[in-house]
């Protein structure tokens, strides 16, 4: 569903705004959108300007949270599991992993109301609906990569979703409420948030439909402003996550890159409805994210769901050819004649999957493998004044070299696919340059959810840019 303009800058005085079928995860393959509770939307890890000595990772998941969706708000499901995953060697396959899993308590089944007017925390019985999570830190052992499970949080509480005032007249009280520090010294918030990927998807997919506007230098339209999304948000000493249960000393230790990604796992046999939570049969995956690009752009329909359900150590083997010969850059060549390389996309390869070299490239990994996982280099110290362009706008702490809230990956994907590592810089963009809404300076960082009752059609619809008439 998300979608893109692509700006042609070149064209200068009456630039063209493009829309392309690229963006991040909502809604990306035929399966998984059928399933919303269980579809990872983005993925972000970064070190944080006030945590510099940790992973700062955020995975989300429910595409398009209406904010006013009552009696029965968004929430995690309960029978499915939620990963995030660390890879601190290289292979695609994970080092560490954190499940999460979901308890949802009723207090009062004979009220339909999620919340009774005032409720004040999570002790309040005024709060009729109660979610709750555990957390599994699960590590690898051996060549059989036996697991071992130590679950390092209980019955933690989940930031309900924002109802509107009268409900919840002080909604920061469980977003504090919810932000815990554990044992290990992990930090955690699991709740809801506003989506902070910002795009204009709105013409993509009709037929590649063009509007007015200007390249990557705004007035865009922001299609996720307003909606909400459900998010998990790790802050995780990096001891915990690096090959050698260090802390990184700088950007050209040894163990200073990890790759990190999202999934979420259902059993293999579910009944809705039945009065059960469990289902039956073993594990698996159903939703996958790494970069914000590839399943959604590189991975032809026909596949989509496959690479939902497969791991990344076999990317390279499965999918290598359509990232080295991608269908996107032809097509932007077709409509648009940027000169974009349509064959032998090594640099694509190594900006996602195999991370730069002398940046986010795993340290004695041969090849090093192609793998879709978000690479950073933990020892990159996180920039005063970051640039939206990330890498290739001349700021190494950001995207590709892990990704923060407020990079422009929409931007960024669309020149490297159109050559940029190649130097054919051409100026893209749908236009759209920040979130909605501003990201906060401390944990758990993505701006707070806008709530049913203050949230409004015009928050989400703005006037709507009139399409190029045919020929024009
Ligand atoms: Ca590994
Ligand atoms: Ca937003
Ligand atoms: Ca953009």
């Amino acid at each position: 569903m998300r979608k893109l303009l692509l700006a042609l800058a070149a064209l200068a005085a009456c630039a063209l705004v493009v829309p392309l079928a690229l963006s991040s995860s909502h809604r990306e393959a035929p399966g998984i959108s059928l399933d919303p509770s269980a579809d990872n939307t983005d993925t972000y890890a970064w070190t944080a300007k006030d945590a510099t000595g940790a992973l700062t990772v955020a995975a989300n998941w429910i595409p398009g949270e209406v904010p006013a969706n009552g009696p029965n708000f968004h929430s995690f499901d309960p029978r499915a599991r939620y990963y995030v995953h660390i890879d601190n060697t290289g292979d695609g396959k994970p080092d560490v992993s954190y499940r999460f899993r979901f308890k949802t308590k009723v207090r009062n089944k004979n009220s339909f109301l999620y919340a009774l007017p005032g409720a004040s925390g999570y002790g309040d019985p005024k709060l009729n609906v109660i979610q709750r999570y555990s957390i599994d830190r699960i590590t690898y052992r051996g060549k059989r990569r036996r697991e071992r499970v130590h679950t390092v949080a209980r019955g933690l509480p989940v930031a309900p979703p924002n109802i509107g005032p009268k409900t919840f007249p002080n909604y920061q009280t469980f977003v504090d409420g919810a932000t815990r520090t554990l044992k290990d010294g992990t930090k955690v918030f699991v709740g809801q948030r506003d989506d902070p990927f910002f795009v204009d998807l709105g013409a993509t997919f009709d037929g590649l439909n063009i509007r007015v506007p200007t390249g990557d230098k705004g007035a865009g339209k922001d299609d996720l402003s307003g909606y909400n999304i459900h998010s998990t948000v790790l802050q995780i000493p990096e001891r915990l996550v690096t090959r050698n249960r260090q802390a990184v000393s700088g950007p050209d230790a040894a163990n200073a890159v990890v790759g990190v990604w999202s999934t979420t796992e259902r059993r293999r046999l579910q009944v809705t409805n039945a009065g059960s939570a469990r289902g039956h049969g073993r594990w698996v995956q159903v939703s996958r994210l790494g970069n914000p690009l590839v399943n959604e752009v590189v991975i032809p329909l026909g596949k989509k769901d496959q690479f939902n359900r497969t791991t990344p150590n076999r990317d390279a083997a499965l999918y290598g050819k359509y990232v080295v010969k991608p269908e996107l850059a032809a097509v932007m060549n077709a409509l648009f004649n940027v000169g974009a390389p349509e064959d032998n996309r090594a640099d694509i390869v190594q900006a996602l999957l195999q991370g730069l070299p002398g940046l986010n490239q795993h340290s004695g990994a041969k090849g090093p493998p192609a793998v879709d996982t978000i690479k950073l280099n933990l020892g990159t110290p996180p920039s005063a004044t970051e640039d939206r362009f990330g890498v290739i706008g001349g700021d190494n702490a950001g995207y590709p070299n892990g990704r923060r809230l407020g990079d422009d990956v929409v931007d960024i994907d669309l020149q490297v696919v159109a050559g940029y590592l190649k130097g054919n810089k051409v100026p893209l963009g749908d236009g759209v340059d920040q979130n909605d809404k501003p990201f906060l300076s401390t944990f758990p960082y993505l701006a707070a959810p806008t709530s049913g009752f203050d949230s409004a059609p015009s928050d989400r619809f703005e006037p709507p840019h009139p399409p190029v008439p045919a020929g024009g």
